[in-house]
This record gives structure tokens, C-alpha cells and sequence, in this order.
């Protein structure tokens, strides 16, 4: 079983792998989620901006619970190891066209920055009865996007917040907590060259008690250290998993950072 409630519980800082199934085969995918499991890593996300459907992601999303399920049950047959829940499987979908039945949950979530309805409350009604009717746990979610945002940013038609516009960023903090949303994510876009700066962070995290998921152009241990220092309670890599073909070498750079988070 994977433990849901702790996701939106403030803890220690966490580090959760996003993969995209555009971008790789689902045994490939499987390997990636293995490393970050093995990493320390709290959670697996699946997720893009563009190139997914229901098949790519429900092919990936079973190829990775049966990787975990495996390596799970192997913990339990050695009685040394502690027995600890599987690592949460988590869509984070492009829109309605791109769920699968078999996640554990899906970050049920509002594009608060768009300039469209389709992505503040659009795709969430289209995908609503399929979410309820399979049972997968929602996880309501502000979503706002940060410069230079991206893919996300375009696709998902934002109204972008540049990294001096802390007032801006304080409200939607405050207005996230006040829809009851569970998390608040800042996003600067898959790959950008610079993360969500430091000051935006910090104002969302002086306007709100939700857990804050920071992600997009996080790299390397310090940058996410940074995030965190700032007020980050999750940090979100994409790209650094699809870095690597050795699944080894992604671990150690996956606990690399783990490591640096938590540090003091
Ligand atoms: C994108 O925030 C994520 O939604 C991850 O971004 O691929 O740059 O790590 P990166």
C-alpha cells in the first residue's frame, strides 16, 4: 500500500521524481522510479505538458507499481529491513485525456495563474467522473506558474509571475489555502534555466501553512537546497531523472540531493 495522507503533511523536506511517459518506455520509466525508491525519494509523479494520452500513461503507471510492488515485497522478506509503504504513484496530467486508473492519486489541480477556463476548472470537470468512478485519491492542488514557466507556462496559457512580484505570489499563496487546497505548487517550467526564485518562495511560504511543492530547472543538490531554505517542502525533478541511463548513477544523484535537503 502507499501512504497518502502523509503527502500533504508538512515533514521533513522530500523529493519527489516527475516522470514524463512522452519521453521514455515504460520498463525504462520503471528502472528511473526504482533509483529514486531506492534514493530515498517520497514520491513518483507522472505527468507532461504535451505527448501523453491515456495509454502512454497507464502503460508507464503499471510498469512502475509492478516495479515497486516487487522491490517492496522483497523488503519484507528480509526481517532486518524496516517494512515501509510503497512509494506513492501520483498523476500530474496535462488534462483529462492523460489519467490512468491504476495511480494511486492525481494532483487534482487548478492552474490559478491561466488566462484560460479550460485549465482552471475545464479539464478538472472533464476528468472528474473517470476520477471518482476509479477510485483514484484526489489531491487538490493551486498550480501556479512562474517565469520563465515554459512549456507548462505556454501550453497552459499562464499569466506568469516574475521573480519580483512578491505580492502577487503572496495572494495566490493565500487564496490557494483559502480554496482548501491541499498543496500549493510553484512551477518555473521543465527545464528552465533559472528555478522559482528565492523571494517568491519565501513570500508563498509567509502566506500560507500548506505544504509548498517547488519544481522546474532544479538540477543539482544546492539549487534544491536552496528551494528548501526558502520554504520548500517538496522538490520536484523532471529532467535530472532522463539525465542518466544508469540507474545507479541516477540513485547516487538522487540521494546526492536527498541528502543536501536535509541537511542543515
Ligand atoms: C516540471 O517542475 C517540473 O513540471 C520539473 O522540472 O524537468 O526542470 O526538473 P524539471
Amino acid at each position: 500500500m502507499a501512504n497518502l495522507d502523509g503527502i500533504t503533511q508538512r515533514s521533513r523536506p522530500r523529493h519527489a521524481l516527475l516522470i514524463d511517459p512522452a519521453d521514455q518506455e515504460p520498463d525504462v520509466a520503471a528502472k528511473r522510479a526504482i533509483a529514486a525508491a531506492m534514493a530515498g525519494s517520497s514520491m513518483i509523479l507522472i505527468g507532461g505538458s504535451s505527448g501523453t494520452d491515456s495509454k502512454n500513461v497507464d502503460e508507464t503507471v503499471v510498469a512502475i507499481r509492478e516495479a515497486l510492488e516487487l522491490i517492496q515485497w522483497a523488503a519484507t522478506q528480509d526481517s532486518d529491513a524496516h517494512s515501509e509503504d510503497r512509494l506513492p504513484i501520483v498523476l500530474f496530467p496535462q488534462g483529462a485525456n492523460a489519467l490512468s486508473p491504476n495511480a494511486d492519486a492525481i494532483t487534482y489541480m487548478m492552474l490559478m495563474n491561466s488566462t484560460d477556463p479550460r485549465y482552471l476548472i475545464g479539464e478538472q470537470v472533464a476528468g472528474a467522473t473517470f476520477i471518482k468512478n476509479s477510485g483514484i485519491h484526489p489531491i487538490s492542488m493551486g498550480y501556479v506558474i512562474c517565469a520563465p514557466g515554459g512549456k507548462a507556462g505556454r501550453v497552459g496559457k499562464a499569466d506568469l509571475i516574475d521573480p519580483d512580484e512578491i505580492e502577487r505570489v503572496s495572494s495566490y499563496a493565500s487564496a490557494a489555502e483559502m480554496f482548501g487546497f491541499k498543496l500549493l505548487y510553484l512551477e518555473a517550467g521543465s527545464g528552465a534555466e533559472s528555478p522559482v526564485s528565492r523571494g517568491l518562495i519565501e513570500a508563498a511560504r509567509e502566506s500560507t501553512d500548506l505544504p509548498i511543492v517547488v519544481g522546474g530547472g532544479i538540477r543539482d543538490p544546492q539549487a534544491a537546497r536552496r528551494a528548501v531554505k526558502a520554504g520548500a517542502d517538496w522538490i520536484v525533478t523532471g529532467n535530472l531523472g532522463e539525465q542518466y541511463e544508469d540507474a545507479d548513477e541516477l540513485k547516487q544523484a538522487l540521494e546526492a540531493m536527498i541528502e543536501a535537503m536535509n541537511s542543515n
